[in-house]
C-alpha cells in the first residue's frame, strides 16, 4: 500500500510543482489553486474507495482529480486552454472533469460539492448500486447555509456520502476562529447525527478510517452517511503558485509543524531507495509527456465559443 501512497503523493505533488513552474510564463490560461501540502486527504480517500466510486470537488481539484485516476495529459491541456483539455480547453484549473474514472466534475462555486453529491448518491442508492461518493470540500464551505442542508437531508435519508472537509483553516485570508461562533466543524457534522471522524493529515490514517466506511457501505446501504474533518495546511497562496507569508495572515512558523511532516517525504522515506527512485522515474517522464503534449495541442477552433452555452444538444 505505501508504494500506491507514494506514487500517487508524489505524482500529485511534482504535477503541481511543474504547474507553479511554469504559471509565471503564462501557457497556463487560468488561475491555479495548488493542493501543494494537502495531498494525503485525497491520496488516502481515493486510495480508499472502490473504482465504480465517483467524488465531487471544489476548484481546487488537482489532488482528487490525479489521485481518481483523472487524465493526466487532458488535465494539463486543459490549464493550457487546449482542445484535448478535460473540459474541451474551456474550463481550465477550477472545472477538471473525467467522469469515465469517476471525477463528476469541479466547481468554483464554493459549497458546490456538497449538493452535487448528495444528490448522486441518493440516486445511486435508489436505483440499488453500490457507489459510494466522496465529496471534497474546504472548511469555508462549511460557513454556507448549503453545508447544513446538504448533511440534513444525506443524514436523513442515509445517503452513501463521504464528507471529506479539507480543514486548512483558511476561507481565502480569514481564519476560521474569525468566522465561526463554534469552530468544530466536525461537531456540527455530529449534530446532525452523521458518524464522525476528526483525521491528521497522514495519509494512512486517512486511508484506514475511510477504508472502514467504505466497507461499512458495502456490507449496509444505509450505514451513511460518514464525514471526515482531515486538518491539513495549505503551503502555497489561496490562488496562484507563490507562498504567501509575507501578507501577514499566517506565518511560515505555523506551517513549520505540517513542513516537517510532510506526507509525500514521510511516506517516501518508508520505502527502498530503488522502489522509490523507480517510481519517481516513471512519474517524471509522465508529466514531461503530458505537458509537451499540452503544449503542442491546438486551441478549440472559434466556432467553439458557442457550444456547450445553453444546451443546445440536448433539446436538438
Ligand atoms: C458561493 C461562493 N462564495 C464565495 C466565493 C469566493 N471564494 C472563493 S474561494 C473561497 C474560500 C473557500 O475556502 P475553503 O472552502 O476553506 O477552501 P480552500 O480554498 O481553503 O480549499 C471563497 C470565499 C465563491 N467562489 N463562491
Amino acid at each position: 500500500m505505501l508504494e500506491r501512497f507514494y506514487r500517487s503523493l508524489y505524482r500529485i505533488r511534482r504535477v503541481e510543482e511543474e504547474v507553479a513552474r511554469v504559471y509565471p510564463s503564462d501557457v497556463i490560461k487560468s488561475p491555479v489553486h495548488l493542493s501543494i501540502g494537502q495531498e494525503s486527504t485525497a491520496v488516502g480517500v481515493c486510495e480508499a474507495i472502490c473504482e465504480q466510486d465517483v467524488l465531487f470537488t471544489s476548484y481546487r481539484c488537482h489532488a482528487p482529480y490525479l489521485a481518481k485516476g483523472g487524465d493526466l495529459p487532458g488535465m494539463i491541456a486543459e490549464l493550457y486552454g487546449k482542445a484535448a483539455g478535460a473540459a474541451g480547453g474551456k474550463g481550465g484549473s477550477m472545472h477538471l472533469v473525467d467522469v469515465a474514472k469517476g471525477v463528476m466534475g469541479a466547481s468554483a462555486v464554493v459549497g458546490t460539492p456538497l449538493p452535487n453529491a448528495v444528490g448522486y448518491a441518493l440516486g445511486a442508492k435508489i436505483q440499488k448500486k453500490d457507489v459510494a461518493v466522496a465529496c471534497f470540500f474546504g472548511d469555508g464551505a462549511t460557513d454556507e447555509g448549503v453545508f447544513h442542508e446538504s448533511l440534513n437531508f444525506a443524514a436523513l435519508k442515509r445517503a452513501p456520502v463521504l464528507f471529506i472537509c479539507e480543514n486548512n483553516g483558511f476561507a481565502i485570508h480569514t481564519h476560521q476562529k474569525f468566522r465561526q461562533a463554534v469552530p468544530d466543524i466536525a461537531g456540527h457534522a455530529e449534530a446532525h447525527g452523521i458518524t464522525t471522524r476528526r483525521l491528521s493529515d497522514n495519509v494512512t490514517e486517512i486511508y484506514d478510517a475511510v477504508r472502514e466506511a467504505r466497507e461499512a457501505l458495502e456490507k449496509n446501504p444505509d450505514a451513511g452517511p460518514f464525514f471526515f474533518e482531515c486538518s491539513i495546511y495549505r503551503w502555497k497562496e489561496h490562488v496562484g503558485p507563490s507562498e504567501d507569508y509575507q501578507l501577514g495572515y499566517r506565518h511560515l512558523e505555523d506551517a513549520q509543524p505540517w513542513l516537517d511532516n510532510d506526507q509525500v517525504r514521510v511516506v517516501g522515506e518508508k520505502l527502498a531507495v530503488a522502489t522509490r527512485e523507480a517510481i519517481e522515474q516513471e512519474v517524471e517522464a509522465e508529466i514531461q509527456a503530458a505537458f509537451a503534449f499540452a503544449a503542442s495541442a491546438e486551441f478549440p477552433a472559434p466556432a467553439e465559443l458557442y457550444t456547450h452555452v445553453f444546451g443546445e444538444q440536448s433539446h436538438a
